[in-house]
Order: C-alpha cells, then sequence, then structure tokens
C-alpha cells in the first residue's frame, strides 16, 4: 500500500482538514488578495505569491521552485487567468511533494522483526505524544508494541510514558530516573526479541543540537542496541514542531548532519497557521516526511500523504 495510493478514510480527512484550518485560512485570504483587480497571472502577481508563500513557511528555496514552475505555466499557456491560480499552484505543489523522496509502502519494513524505532528531536517538540499515537496505531493494527523510556533526564518524562503506555494498553521497560538511557534502550530491545514483538519504539531526552554530549549520548543508544539487533535502529525519527515554523527547518539542519535521521514527524500543525513549513521540510530534506501531528489525541497522528495534505491546504473556508 503506497503512501499515496492509499485511500484516506472520512475521519482522517477530517482531521486533516481541521487540523489545517488556519493554515489554509491565512493562505487563501492572502492568495486573493494578491489577485484582486488582475485578469492574468503578470510579474506583480507571481511577486506577491512569492510574498504570500515565504510568509507561510513554506521557505525561500522551495519558494523559488514553485514561482520558477508556475512561471514555466504561464509562458507555456497564455493568459492563464488568476481564477485559475490556485488550481495551478496546486498542481505545482503537489508534483513538488510527489517527487520528493516519501515514505514508501506501509508504515514499517516488516521483514525487520522487531522494528525499531528511534525517537529524537529537541524539547517539548512532541516526541513522547507521537510515541504513543504511533504505539495505538501499530497496536490497531495488530501489531505487539514496546516502549523503552530512554528519556530518563526529567521526572516526569518516565512518567509521561507510562501513562501512554496505560492509555494504549502497551508493555513498557524502564529505569529509575537518571539511570544510562543506551542502558534502558539496550534492555527493551532484549526484552522485545524476547517476547517476539513486532515495534519498539524508544523515547529519548530533549536535546539541543550544539549540546554535543547530548547528541554523542544518541549515537552511544545506537551502538548498544546494535549489541542485540546489528541493523538497529531501523528508523531514527526526527520529531519537529509545526508551529515554530523556520525554527524547525534550523533543527531539521542540524539533526541530520548529526545523526542518521531516516524519517521526519512534524507535529502540532492543529492551532498554527504556519502549516506550509511541511511543504518546505519535505523538499529541502531528502527525507520523507512520515507523519504529521494534527492533535493531542492518540488518534491525531496521519501518516503523511502530499496529495491529501495539498488538499486540506488549499480548501476554501
Ligand atoms: N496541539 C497539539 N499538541 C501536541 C501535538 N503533539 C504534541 N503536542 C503537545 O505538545 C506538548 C509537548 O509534547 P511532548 O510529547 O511531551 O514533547 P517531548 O518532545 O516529548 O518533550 P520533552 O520530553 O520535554 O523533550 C504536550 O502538551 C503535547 O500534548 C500535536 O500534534 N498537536
Ligand atoms: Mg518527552
Amino acid at each position: 500500500m503506497s503512501w499515496y495510493k492509499k485511500i484516506f478514510k472520512k475521519e482522517e480527512k477530517e482531521s486533516l482538514d481541521k487540523g489545517l484550518e488556519k493554515s489554509s485560512q491565512g493562505f487563501f485570504d492572502k492568495i486573493s488578495k494578491a489577485v484582486v483587480g488582475k485578469s492574468t497571472v503578470d510579474e506583480d502577481v507571481l511577486d506577491n505569491l512569492e510574498e504570500i508563500l515565504i510568509a507561510s513557511d513554506v521557505g525561500a528555496s522551495t519558494t523559488i521552485k514553485i514561482i520558477e514552475r508556475i512561471e514555466q505555466r504561464v509562458a507555456r499557456d497564455k493568459f492563464v487567468g488568476t481564477d485559475e491560480l490556485d488550481k495551478i499552484l496546486r498542481e505545482e505543489i503537489t508534483g513538488l511533494l510527489l517527487e520528493n523522496p516519501h515514505a514508501g509502502s506501509g508504515n514499517i519494513d516488516e521483514t525487520k522483526k522487531p522494528y525499531v524505532i528511534m525517537v529524537v528531536g529537541v524539547n517539548g517538540v512532541g516526541k513522547t505524544t507521537t510515541i504513543g499515537k504511533l504505539a495505538h496505531q501499530f497496536k490497531s493494527e495488530g501489531k505487539n508494541v514496546v516502549l523503552g523510556a530512554a528519556d530518563t533526564f526529567r521526572a516526569a518524562a518516565v512518567d509521561q510514558l507510562v501513562i501512554w503506555s496505560e492509555i494504549v494498553g502497551v508493555p513498557i521497560v524502564k529505569q529509575n530516573m537518571g539511570s544510562d538511557p543506551a542502558s534502558v534502550a539496550f534492555d527493551t530491545v532484549q526484552s522485545a526479541v524476547a517476547n517476539k514483538a513486532d515495534v519498539v519504539i524508544i523515547d529519548t531526552a530533549g536535546r539541543l543540537h550544539n549540546k554535543i554530549n547530548l547528541m554523542n549520548e544518541l549515537t552511544k543508544i545506537k551502538k548498544v542496541m546494535q549489541k542485540v539487533i546489528p541493523d538497529a535502529p531501523h528508523e531514527i525519527l526526527l520529531v519537529l514542531d509545526g508551529s515554530t515554523g523556520q525554527n524547525a527547518f534550523e533543527q531539521a539542519k542540524h539533526f541530520t548532519a548529526a545523526t542518521e535521521v531516516n524519517a521526519l514527524a512534524v507535529t502540532k500543525l492543529d492551532g498554527t497557521a504556519k502549516g506550509g513549513v511541511v511543504i518546505g521540510i519535505s523538499d529541502q530534506f531528502q527525507i520523507p516526511v512520515k507523519y504529521i501531528g494534527v492533535g493531542e489525541k492518540m488518534t491525531d497522528l496521519q501518516l503523511f500523504n502530499g496529495a491529501e495534505f495539498v488538499d486540506s491546504f488549499f480548501k476554501k473556508r
């Protein structure tokens, strides 16, 4: 089941529409203003459009790419009217997203058993919440999940993951606060192997990319897990808070330089007008945006689907 072929269930689509409400509203208001009094897409309209995309947190280089594509389209199909602009824009952005690397078929590589996911990111971006949501998703697909509480840094961190494990109903491996995160990760994968689990999800402490010790700690966690499963972790999922806009780009830049991140999750898209950040992040990093967070509930995590995303982003309110 490829991500772009996956048919969204009605509830999923509604939750995506709702999650992107603020982003799409701002976007449309601005586009309508940009074309007022214009009958064709000329230099002026393109300049305005460029500003709008930048203001929507799509990012400079992705914006330039999109504008160039629109310019080519307009040159080809002479006298394109402004009423067609949103259709063209939608098509070009969708096309761009489809060209970028995507999550491939399904959620995880089922030939890896257990499939080990290590979740990383700066403080407060939504790592632990995303783990709870993921555990719920995997469990509802009939998979056996084990959580590892390798954020031993903060007193409340282990408790928070314990609560999620209880809500979702999956086992958790933990030690005391302050213990070695690598040791927790080791115990977790060992227990997962012994219990023939399908998926392991390891929570880690939030860290800034410029704190060398903490970044090195991730390498240590990885190495220790590899003593049990040589090719673990199969997924290093970097969680980014979409509501921080350009800051999320910066975090992605630094983390991807320091660790082998191979999947991204962009959270908190509900309640922000900065949803365009997903378009830019998907385009800028050769790493698939795999998940998006559209709320705080267990069910508020979606597999990212470029076409559905653009459709919701362009929804007239
Ligand atoms: N609205 C909304 N809130 C979210 C989403 N994802 C996470 N949150 C909230 O963001 C806050 C921080 O989430 P956590 O999961 O604790 O973040 P974390 O990265 O584990 O934080 P640290 O462990 O401190 O590094 C919580 O209040 C979550 O409920 C989302 O998609 N939408
Ligand atoms: Mg956490």
